[in-house]
This record gives structure tokens, C-alpha cells and sequence, in this order.
């Protein structure tokens, strides 16, 4: 049965700075968190570092044309902060003069670029002053937003403000598996708040940098299922859900944090707090587009102890586990489950009426082997196929999903998990830094050609 898309429908493939660019000295860049985290000891699998990675900051032209010989139309890339204000403020023509180029390049392939401010990577010296907990970022934010925009407004309509919020507050500053490696709940909501008010000051910056901008901004989500359905399953599954799904969504709806979230942080005594007298109306700043990133569901489990440790230390998450996942596991360990995405897709379009939907990440790492100048990732071709399926599913019934972005263009630096996790289309030899389409990217590109399944 033939899937056809809706006409328009924008594809694309995604990257981000930290993870492709390498080179992170030239041309005055200034250390970000995640190069003084990668210096520490053990925190990093292998001791890899953001260098070379996939050296792109000197390749961008062959990764391009690479990326039109494949015909994939959109592009989403990230600006470093490092690069464009090395101490966070002042400003390095040479390192905007980068994604000059670059978004040159895309234009003269016939690809649109899409630009994300911030993928995780934020200026040293700015954690120095406290780093996201300290509310001054949003407003240093917003500048270096208007920075980015006056350079590259006159050629970029689609911008996203930041990639994953959770991410970059409760993984950094919760748990401390990411940059920059704190552990510390209630800093950790404190700057969950303040990465959403940098949203709202830079979607107002880029509305104000004048042109007919495209603003939105990226969550991560993932469906929380439970295996047996009692008061205390849907119960851990509910918190979960609320700390994953809607700490970040709900305020940019205009709704506030939800109460039973409040209640749920509560006891931690940050979050409220923080929430200074207007800061809710900025949060929710128009949106054009929601960009959805989506892997794999969660399964949450009580615990008998509602006070024990989480095997999931996100802020305020006690007397609950995220449980092993079932069935095909990606090289990660993340269960594949396509009809979660469905029921993503379909729950957001109910959640956020009116709001258009972009698949801003979507992808899977197995581990990939170069035979005979060929990856037979025939796993990730499936994994893309039932995924762009359960899409396809989606806005048939309803869902306004307006493109799809694949995790991701290159083999690339995996955080904390260094080079050892394959995302790509395209392998990279992390040694002699060769390019190889592998057989998930001929499969997509003909995808994308045909626009359909
Ligand atoms: C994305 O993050 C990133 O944007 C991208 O840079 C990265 O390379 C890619 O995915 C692949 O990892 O919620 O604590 O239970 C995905 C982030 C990964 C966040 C799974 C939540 C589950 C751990 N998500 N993670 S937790």
C-alpha cells in the first residue's frame, strides 16, 4: 500500500554543532561546557572530545553536496555560541563568518537551511557566572540571537530557539550525565526555567529582527506506557509523563506549569520561586511550528519506597524506576516502538490546538560495518520505514505534521556516549574522517523523491 505525503511536506535531515564540527579552537572560538566536560576524566566514553569528530567545520562543502546528491531539501543545522561570542558577549566575525558560508553553500545546492541557536553547547564563560540556573542568561541569550539573526536573517526564515530544554537543564544540571556535569535537582528546574525564558526574549528578538520569520523551538518527548495498570502504575506513569511531556510544553501554550507538577516539584522549593511576575506571558510567545523529537517510549514502574533513589534521576522523580525496554533495542538500549510516535503525534495535535507539527529529530544507532565500500544497515532502514509509517499513520488521522527532519546526517559525536553510537545516514571513519552512504540513506532518498512510502 502506497503512502503518499501531503504536497509540501518538508524533509529533511539534522546535525548539530558540537557533535560535526570539530576544529574547536579556530577562528577564536571559545571554550563551550561541553569542551570542559569532555577534558574531565571519565565522564565521556573512550575519553573522545568534540575533536575532531566529523571535522565539518573544514568539510561543510563536501557534507553538502553529499546532502544534494542525495536530495534532501531542508537542512537543520546548529550555531555555536562559542563560535559566533567565544566569552559568551563579544562577538568573532570569523566564526559567524562560518555559518555564513555555510548557509551560502546550502542555498547555492537548492537547500533550505534551519538553524537551531542552541544544541546544548553553552560558552564557558557564561557557566562561569552560574550557568543556566542564573537568570541573566536569557537576556545574553536573546542577544547573541540578534547577533545570529542580523547576519544570516536576510537568507534563514526557519529558526528554532532551543533544542531540548530537558535535556540541557535536567540532564545537565539534574543527573549530570551531560555538560556541565552538575547534580543538582533544584538548580536543574531553576534553569529549566530560565532556558524557557531565553526561548521567549529570542523569539521575541528574532519577531523584532523584522522579515517573515519562522520561530519554534524543540522538545524531546516519549510516551510513557506501564506494564500493569493499577493506581500506582499510572501514578508513576502520570508524574513521568508531566516532568517529561509537559514542563517545557504546557508554559509555551500559555498554560503555565501544570499544578500537578508544581505539587509534584514542590518539595524541592526552586521552581516556584523562580517564576518571576511576567515571566509565564513571556514564555509563551507565539509559535509557527513545534519541532518534535522523538526515539523511543518510556515505562515507568513504582517503587515500594517512595522515597528510594530513581534509576531515572531526573528532578524530583523518587519511588520511581524507567524500566527495561521490551522487544528490537537499538545499539543504545532504546526500545523501537513506531505506534508510540503515532500516539505522540496524535496526542499533541489534541494538547496544542492550532499549533503545526515538524519532526525535528527522529532516528536510531546500530552498530554499522563498512564491507567492501558498503553499510547494509537494513536495521535502520526498517527502523526509518516503520517510523515514517507510523507518521504517515498519524496525519491521516488527524495530526498537522507539516516535515520530518532524520537523526541524523553524519555518524557524529553522541555526548556523553562519544564516538561509540552511529546515528547516521552517512558512516564516518572517525580515524580518516571518509564518508559512506550507507543503505538507510539511499532508502530515504527515495523516499523523500517520491515523497512517500
Ligand atoms: C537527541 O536527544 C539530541 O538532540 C541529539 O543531539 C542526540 O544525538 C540524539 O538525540 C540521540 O541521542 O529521559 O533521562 O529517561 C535525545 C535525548 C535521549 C533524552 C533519551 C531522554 C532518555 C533518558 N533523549 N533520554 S531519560
Amino acid at each position: 500500500m502506497a503512502r503518499g505525503f501531503p504536497a509540501g511536506f518538508r524533509w529533511g535531515t539534522a546535525t548539530a554543532a558540537y557533535q560535526i564540527e570539530g576544529s574547536t579552537t579556530a577562528d577564536g572560538r571559545g571554550p563551550s561546557i561541553w569542551d570542559t566536560f569532555t577534558a574531565r576524566p571519565g565522564l565521556v566514553l573512550d575519553g573522545a572530545t568534540g575533536d575532531p569528530a566529523c571535522d565539518h567545520y573544514r568539510r561543510y562543502r563536501e557534507d553538502i553536496a553529499l546532502l544534494s546528491e542525495l536530495g534532501v531539501p531542508y537542512y537543520r543545522f546548529s550555531v555555536a555560541w562559542s563560535r559566533v561570542m567565544p566569552d559568551g558577549r563579544t562577538i568573532e566575525p570569523r566564526g559567524l563568518a562560518f555559518y555564513d558560508r555555510l548557509v551560502d553553500t546550502l542555498l547555492e545546492h537548492g537547500i533550505t537551511p534551519m538553524v537551531t541557536l542552541y544544541h546544548w553547547d553553552l560558552p564557558e564563560a557564561l557557566q562561569a557566572e552560574g550557568g543556566w540556573p542564573n537568570r541573566d542568561l536569557a537576556d545574553l541569550f536573546a542577544d547573541y540571537t540578534l547577533t545570529v539573526h542580523k547576519a544570516l536573517g536576510d537568507r534563514v526564515r526557519q529558526w528554532t530557539t532551543i533544542n531540548e530544554p530537558f535535556c540541557a537543564a535536567f540532564i545537565g544540571y539534574g543527573n549530570g550525565d551531560h555538560a556541565p556535569g552538575l547534580r543538582d535537582e533544584g538548580a536543574a528546574l531553576v534553569a529549566g526555567h530560565n532556558l524557557m525564558l531565553a526561548h521567549g526574549k529570542a523569539a521575541q528578538a528574532l519577531r523584532a529582527g523584522g522579515g517573515e520569520q519562522e520561530v519554534s523551538i524543540v522538545l524531546n518527548f516519549a510516551p510513557v506506557l506501564t506494564d500493569v495498570d493499577d493506581a500506582a502504575h499510572r501514578e508513576a506513569a502520570r508524574r513521568f509523563d508531566f516532568l517529561h511531556n509537559r514542563f517545557f510544553l504546557d508554559p509555551l501554550l500559555g498554560r503555565g506549569y501544570p499544578p500537578e507538577l508544581l505539587a509534584d516539584l514542590a518539595h524541592l522549593g526552586t521552581l516556584e520561586p523562580a517564576i518571576a511576575d511576567g515571566d509565564l506571558e513571556l514564555v509563551a510567545q507565539p509559535l509557527d511550528v513545534l519541532g518534535v523529537n522523538y526515539y523511543a517510549p518510556a515505562r515507568a514502574v513504582p517503587l515500594d519506597d517512595p522515597e528510594a533513589d530513581s534509576n531515572c534521576p531526573l528532578p524530583g522523580l523518587r519511588g520511581m524506576d524507567v524500566t527495561p525496554p521490551r522487544g528490537d533495542l537499538t545499539s543504545l538500549g532504546w526500545e523501537q516502538r513506531p505506534e508510540s510516535f503515532t500516539d505522540l503525534l496524535l496526542w499533541l495535535h489534541g494538547h496544542c490546538p492550532g499549533l503545526p507539527l515538524v519532526i525535528a529529530e527522529n532516528g536510531a544507532a546500530f552498530v554499522d560495518k563498512v564491507v567492501d565500500g558498503r553499510v547494509r544497515d537494513t536495521n535502520r532502514v526498517r527502523y526509518f520505514a516503520e517510523h515514517l509509517a507510523a507518521v504517515h499513520d498519524a496525519i491521516e488521522r488527524g495530526a498537522d505534521v507539516r516535515g520530518y527532519m532524520a537523526w541524523s546526517l553524519l555518524d557524529n559525536f553522541e555526548w556523553a556516549m562519544g564516538y561509540t553510537q552511529r546515528f547516521g545516514l552517512v558512516h564516518v571513519d572517525f580515524d580518516t574522517q571518509e564518508r559512506v552512504v550507507k543503505d538507510s540513506a539511499r532508502f530515504y532518498a527515495d523516499v523523500v523523491a517520491r515523497n512517500g512510502l
